[in-house]
């Protein structure tokens, strides 16, 4: 009876994997750090800064010089989600957009939020820090794979900098173990199935 014992063990097991195949998640994923442009001074929305440097490599806390040279990715990697709840991007940023519309894109395809136009349009030192949180739950079917690349697209020459992005997410991620679970508890009522005939 010992194999028996060993099968309803696995079952058990399998169920609880059935039982909870997934955990709610909620994360903020960040691109840059909070570190007023590179200042290592924090800033909010609506304070002056004189400059921005050093570059994190990231494309954070350096000029964008904007298209047609410079049409930057910005790329978040995180877990994958198998459904999403709410999701969103905070974006703090100075400089953008002056002569023309800025607009977000995700994944190659343009969202229908548009970066309000400054004004005055000319802006010189000191900036006036900007932010946006942006919802978008309307293109969570781009952000549930893991990857989510950001574009800033604007006029031809419209510089921007940009001191952090944080993409948030709730939703819900696969426990990678429960499958693997749920295959044994497959093969063993199977395998019990056999010895009982
Ligand atoms: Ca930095
Ligand atoms: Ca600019
Ligand atoms: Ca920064």
């Amino acid at each position: 009876m010992r194999i028996e014992r060993v099968v309803l063990s696995l079952l058990v097991l399998s169920f609880v994997a059935w039982a909870q195949p997934s955990l709610a998640d909620s994360t903020n994923y960040t691109l840059g750090d909070d570190d007023g442009f590179g200042s290592g001074t924090p800033v909010v929305a609506g304070m002056k800064v004189y400059g921005w440097g050093p570059a994190d490599g990231d494309g954070t806390d350096e000029i964008i010089a904007g298209p047609p040279t410079d049409v930057r990715d910005f790329a978040f990697n995180y877990t994958s989600y198998s459904s999403i709840t709410s999701a969103s991007l905070f974006v703090q940023y100075i400089d953008w957009p002056e002569s023309g519309l800025g607009v977000l894109w995700i994944d190659g395809h343009q969202t229908s939020f548009e970066f309000p136009r400054l004004d005055p349009w000319e802006q010189a030192a000191p900036w006036t820090v900007l932010a946006a949180t942006i919802d978008l739950m309307p293109y969570a079917g781009y952000l549930s794979d893991g990857e989510a690349v950001i574009n800033f697209v604007g006029n031809n020459g419209d510089a921007y900098i940009i001191d952090y992005m944080a993409l948030s997410i709730d939703g819900v991620v696969p426990v990678p173990g429960a499958a693997l679970l749920s295959m044994l508890g497959v093969g063993c009522v199977r395998m019990l199935r056999r010895r009982l005939r």
